[in-house]
């Protein structure tokens, strides 16, 4: 493991030498073209058909258009000044019964997308798997079925033979942990149950199914650079009544996907209806899923905050605490907040890397998402000065540098998002873009942020924070060139 440094460097706005700036999307928030070309439904379709269960009954039909608009996106990157764009591939748009037949077309729109990045000089970092299951394996149990596992290792191998050296870094599976907890818990997202022996099936089968993807790209492309994006979340406890519940929850929340990943084996301390029961986990499912990764991916919005005696609305196992029936995810009501309701507390995310940093025995790590929604609307004169999303990423870019003057290897950054797009449950209400999206005619605008994300990605520093600008204030000019 590598020792960590304390204090910051001489030039502590400066990001390391080849450091990776990037933005993120997925497929099914962005595609739309939900029935072109061959692709078939997945779950998500599924899920934001039925009614109730997205804001307004949005879906993903059409979303930001992507799927016929890669030129202007492309586009957008290239001015972005951004040197990487992750993005996901919709698993039903390549094999729509979810494995065999492969859709070539569905595939060749990531060829074109992929071959467009690489003419710009954008590296494609390809995310396997961002939840959009094919309905089909669905049908077949989804993740509570091995076969999905096995079926995700599919996909990976063709990826890797279609797609193969010019994607510069794969992400298996995305946030392993928000499948479980809602799609299999709370059934707040896709697949909508709520069933904790089918979420400890699901937890399995989907750490497997990123082993058996590694697998399928080891042995294609064994230069390849691969690893998981996941998104442990900070339980920080607030009074020593609520210490253990943290613990708890960082078993349920953390520990079930980062231990058998990094170490090979589940926590003892998760919660019992939770823990994959031994007739599921066949010999060598725990060695392939902790085979070696090349990266980890970090995803970090927020942390939660606890104590003893709040509101009960987060249940930890009684299994797992002796005595203990239940906690509150507390928020503390003296932090500023994202729309979404989520504090902002820069310092969690450089405390998570640093603890990511001693738990992957010095990886090179990656923020593969952190952003914020706002209320962002387009003035008359056509502009979105989102002020709180330049604050927001100002101060998660100084954690970056304060985990990086501690000797922690943060090899990138990816904004989430490159633009608005289906923010899952809450449809197109809850904007994530640097990018403001007009879903009626599909025009993109630039934010204020685009412009601020731009100037730190090209200069490769962060500038002081920003003074507050007035409304009216002009846009900086869109030229330059990255300095990678
Ligand atoms: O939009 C999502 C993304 O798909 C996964 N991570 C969190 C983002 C914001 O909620």
């Amino acid at each position: 493991m590598n020792s960590l440094k304390h204090g910051g460097s001489d030039d502590a706005r400066r990001f390391p030498e080849g450091f990776v700036w990037g933005v993120g999307t997925s497929s099914y928030q962005i595609e739309g073209a939900a029935a072109t070309d061959g692709r078939a439904p997945s779950i998500w379709d599924t899920f934001a058909h039925t009614p109730g269960k997205v804001n307004r009954g949005d879906t993903g039909d059409i979303a930001c258009n992507s799927y016929h608009r890669l030129d202007d996106d492309v586009q957008l990157l290239t001015e972005l000044g951004v040197g990487a764009y992750r993005f996901s591939v919709s698993w039903p748009r390549v094999l729509p019964n979810g494995s065999g037949a492969v859709n070539v077309l569905g595939l060749d729109y990531y060829r074109r997308l992929i071959d467009r990045l690489c003419e710009r000089d954008i590296k494609p970092v390809l995310t396997i798997y961002h939840w959009d299951l094919p309905q089909t394996l669905e049908d077949r149990g989804g993740w509570a079925n091995r076969d999905a596992a096995l079926a995700l290792g599919e996909l990976a191998a063709v990826l890797a033979e279609a797609l193969g050296e010019q994607v510069a870094m794969w992400i298996t599976i995305n946030e392993p942990l928000q499948t479980v907890q809602q799609g299999y818990l709370n059934g707040s997202h896709a697949p909508g149950r709520r069933d904790p022996a089918l979420a400890a099936a699901a937890l399995h089968h989907i750490l497997l199914g990123h082993g058996y993807a590694l697998q399928a790209l080891r042995s294609r492309l064994p230069d390849a650079a691969a690893g998981p994006s996941m998104d442990p979340q900070p339980f920080l406890a607030l009074d020593q009544g609520s210490r253990a519940a943290a613990e708890a929850l960082d078993a349920e929340y953390n520990r079930a996907y980062l231990d058998p990943v990094l170490r090979g084996s589940y926590p003892a301390a998760l919660r019992a209806d939770l823990m994959p029961p031994g007739e599921l986990i066949q010999d060598g499912d725990l060695a392939l899923i902790s085979a070696p990764i090349d990266f980890f991916g970090l995803n970090y919005y927020r942390p939660h905050y606890l104590r003893r005696g709040d509101r009960f609305d987060l249940r930890v196992g009684e299994s797992a605490i002796p005595g203990w029936r239940g906690t509150v995810r507390y928020m503390a009501p003296d932090l500023p907040r994202t729309v979404m309701g989520w504090p902002i507390v820069p310092a969690a995310m450089r405390d998570l890397l640093i603890r990511l940093h001693e738990e992957t025995g010095g990886l090179p790590l990656y923020v593969t998402e952190n952003g914020c929604a706002a209320d962002d609307y387009l003035t008359p004169e056509g502009r979105v000065d989102d002020h709180e999303r330049i604050a927001y990423i100002h101060g998660h870019l100084g954690a970056v540098l304060e985990a990086i003057a501690a000797g922690v290897n943060v090899a990138g950054y990816f904004h989430w998002s490159l633009m608005d797009n289906f923010e899952w449950a809450e449809g197109y209400r809850r904007r994530f873009g640097l990018h403001y999206v007009e879903f009626e005619s599909g025009r993109r605008v630039r934010k204020r942020s685009a412009y601020f994300y731009r100037q730190v990605a090209i200069s490769n520093e962060l500038p002081p924070a920003p003074e507050p600008v007035l409304a009216d204030a002009p846009l900086p000019a869109a030229t330059g060139a990255r300095s990678q």
